[in-house]
């Protein structure tokens, strides 16, 4: 698997948990440059979650995507290894709204029995329980290949969701301009945003240079049998809503293998013994580390950040 970062404590960090996060990525100046940036879209999303680059507007797609872009990739380049931009966009939630994302894994956007394609997700708000904050399943990307993408894909936890929501989430309050920086694999959930203000973040994803960008689809003949792998180009998610508005055939991408796949929807027993196996220990060790230790940590990759990387002064 490829090095995902270029410091140490955050590759460690990475490796156990499936994410970090990097306190004050932005800072208040770059939150709010980019919460005057964003524009609500015409279409009514009548309270509900919604991405920017779902609607069908190219140029309103391009102009909410670039400034994300554009603040985002320098300094996510000066933590990763030999990373690159793929995509990004805005996610609002709504106020008042009954808006959680359930418990989920990002598409596959690289090959990751080779790979880790890692998304910067980034609050414009302070974000809690009550206003849409990030809840993760730490070490979950470790716990066994999966293939995401497409409308058609079933997921092998669909059964198990109750189950890892009542046992095994853990929330990640963020601060306004804070940076999870989590792997694609990892499963994750952000709550409904029951507050009176609109929550808003960004998210980007960035995949190692080296890799091809790829797409897996499942269609309805092949259900249960395998799935199709397309190289995709770096274009396929600024018009994918133009291309395949339903979720269609990506008949336009080259089509590079075929993946035999018949899904087996996890129990909580299996969930709970592959846990066990594949994560608990690592997990654990961690958490039972002093938190003065933990918060050490954070200060000092923050000060890094902050200060050496990215010369801010937000960092007291
Ligand atoms: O921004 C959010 O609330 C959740 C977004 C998310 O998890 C996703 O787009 O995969």
């Amino acid at each position: 698997m490829n090095r995902v970062f270029t410091n140490d404590l955050l590759q460690g960090q990475f490796e156990t948990d499936g994410y970090v996060v990097i306190p004050q990525f932005l800072n208040t100046e770059e939150v709010q440059n980019l919460l005057s940036v964003y524009q609500k879209p015409v279409d009514n999303i009548n309270g509900k979650f919604h991405r920017t680059l779902q609607f069908q507007s190219v140029a309103y797609k391009k102009d909410l995507s670039i400034p994300v872009k554009e603040l985002v990739t320098p300094k996510a380049l000066s933590l990763l290894e030999d990373y690159r931009y793929l995509l990004s966009s805005f996610m609002v939630k709504e106020p008042k709204a009954d808006n959680a994302f359930e418990l989920h894994q990002n598409w596959n956007f690289v090959e990751e029995d080779k790979f880790h394609s890692v998304v910067f997700w980034i609050p414009l708000v302070d974000t809690d329980a009550d206003n849409g904050a990030m809840y993760v399943v730490k070490g979950s990307n470790r716990l066994l290949p999966t293939y995401r993408g497409g409308p058609n894909i079933p997921s092998v936890f669909e059964a198990v969701i109750p189950y890892i929501k009542e046992h095994y989430l853990t929330i990640v309050p963020l601060k306004a301009g804070d940076a999870i920086i989590f792997d694609d694999a990892l499963l994750h959930y952000t709550s409904a945003n029951l507050s009176s203000s609109t929550r808003y973040a960004i998210a980007q994803v960035m995949i190692p240079k080296t890799a091809r960008p790829i797409h897996y689809y499942q269609s309805a003949e092949n259900a249960g049998k395998n799935i199709e792998v397309f190289e995709i180009d770096d274009d396929f998610y600024l018009y994918y809503y133009n291309r395949y508005p339903l979720g269609n055939y990506p008949s336009d991408c080259r089509q590079i293998g075929i993946v035999p796949y018949s899904h087996n929807a996890l129990t909580n027993n299996q969930f709970e013994a592959l846990y066990r196996k594949k994560i608990a220990s690592a997990v654990e060790t961690k958490k039972n580390e002093p938190i003065e230790k933990v918060k050490r940590f954070l200060a000092n990759v923050g000060h890094k950040v902050g200060i050496s990387i990215f010369n801010s002064t937000h960092i007291s």
